[in-house]
């Protein structure tokens, strides 16, 4: 693959913020296009247009538009030479995905929610993420339109990704805890992955890159409950300098308490509402509803999501069979089995 790479993002993006942290950790050199910048190079448009969208060659040379920063991730680590990203051990990098797919599919809602529910929030989150698109340079009058079309746009999305009045005790709680336990594992460990990152940290740190340092609400929220999760996103963002061992990933026989911890608040709601999800898929209907220990969720389906259920089961069915025991016991003892084993 060619470097540098070419990619379109803005810093108001999380999954922009993952790739970017990856980049520079793996010293990997980039183009970073933002604003109109990619269209004005004449770059190819993927088929629905997210950020970031990187522009890669296929096997025919032809340029293509690529999103979807999961698969992106893995493909960087088989075709671009830098330091790895994913851990060698197949159990840890299992648990490693599982992490990452958590924090991309599941933590984005508590970003979502908190920046569009909240007064203080919408106004820093309509004020100035416009301008990253706009340019600083932006006519005034179509300053004060994109303000009212962004924040409309993206506060009527509430409900589709599963915020309403129902939800909001149950995403809050549900960050506050999460919030306690990544405090608790950086107490003892640089990264999840150990005193390396793996997929997972990147990932984790694209959403707190904005919970933790663009958004007041749930700004507040982490120096209150995590100021030690707060230091590690600001140190995240540029981990070009960091000098890391071969070895220096979790013992996949021992995972500490605290990532078991981790992988056990899956349960709360994340396992059940991806199950909902592909079940609600393949029933051809576009809104789910899963009763939560705490509360009734709905949320319109997500087609991806069902993508990403698939890939993590496929990723557990590639283990051999000693490692596939060992992931079981992992699964059972923190109770999310059932993401992997539950008919759909
Ligand atoms: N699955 C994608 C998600 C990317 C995504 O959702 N990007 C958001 C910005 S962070 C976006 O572009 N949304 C477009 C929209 O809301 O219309 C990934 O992993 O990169």
């Amino acid at each position: 693959m060619q470097v540098p790479l070419v990619f379109k993002g803005a810093p108001g993006s999380p999954y922009t913020r993952k790739m970017m942290a990856l980049m520079r950790y793996r010293h990997i050199t980039y183009r970073y296009l933002v604003g109109e910048a990619a269209d004005r190079a004449g770059m190819p448009k993927p088929q629905i247009e997210l950020l970031p969208t990187f522009y890669l060659h296929d096997a025919q040379g032809q340029l293509q538009a690529v999103t979807d920063s999961t698969p992106l991730l893995r493909r960087l680590e088989h075709e671009v030479p830098g330091r790895a990203a994913r851990p060698q051990n197949a159990v840890l990098a299992f648990f490693d995905s599982l992490l990452e797919d958590f924090a991309d599919e599941w933590v984005t809602k508590c970003m979502f929610h908190y920046r569009w529910k909240f007064a203080p929030d919408i106004d820093r989150a309509s004020k100035t993420i416009p301008l990253h698109w706009g340019g600083l340079q932006m006519d005034e009058k179509i300053y004060a339109a994109s303000k009212a079309f962004f924040s409309k746009r993206q506060i009527d999305r509430l409900p589709v990704i599963g915020s309403n009045p129902t939800t909001a005790p149950l995403i809050e709680s549900g960050y506050v805890r999460l919030l306690g336990l990544l405090d608790a594992h950086f107490s003892q460990h640089a990264f999840l992955m150990g005193a390396r990152p793996g997929a997972s940290d990147f990932a984790m740190y694209g959403q707190l890159s904005q919970l933790a340092l663009f958004d007041p609400t749930s700004m507040d929220l982490a120096v209150q409950h995590a100021p030690r999760t707060f230091a590690w996103t600001g140190w995240m963002e540029d981990l070009s300098g960091l000098e890391v061992q071969d070895g220096a990933w979790l013992d996949a026989a021992h995972l500490p308490a605290s990532l078991m911890a981790l992988l056990a608040e899956l349960a709360q709601a994340y396992v059940p509402v991806m199950l909902a999800n592909a079940r609600a898929l393949l029933r051809g209907e576009k809104q789910l509803s899963v009763q939560l220990p705490h509360g009734l969720w709905e949320q319109g389906t997500v087609t991806y999501q069902g993508k990403c259920l698939r890939w993590l089961r496929d990723e557990f069915a590639s283990l051999d069979t000693a490692d596939r025991v060992h992931a079981e016991v992992i699964l059972q003892t923190t109770g999310i089995g059932d993401l992997i084993h539950a008919r759909l």
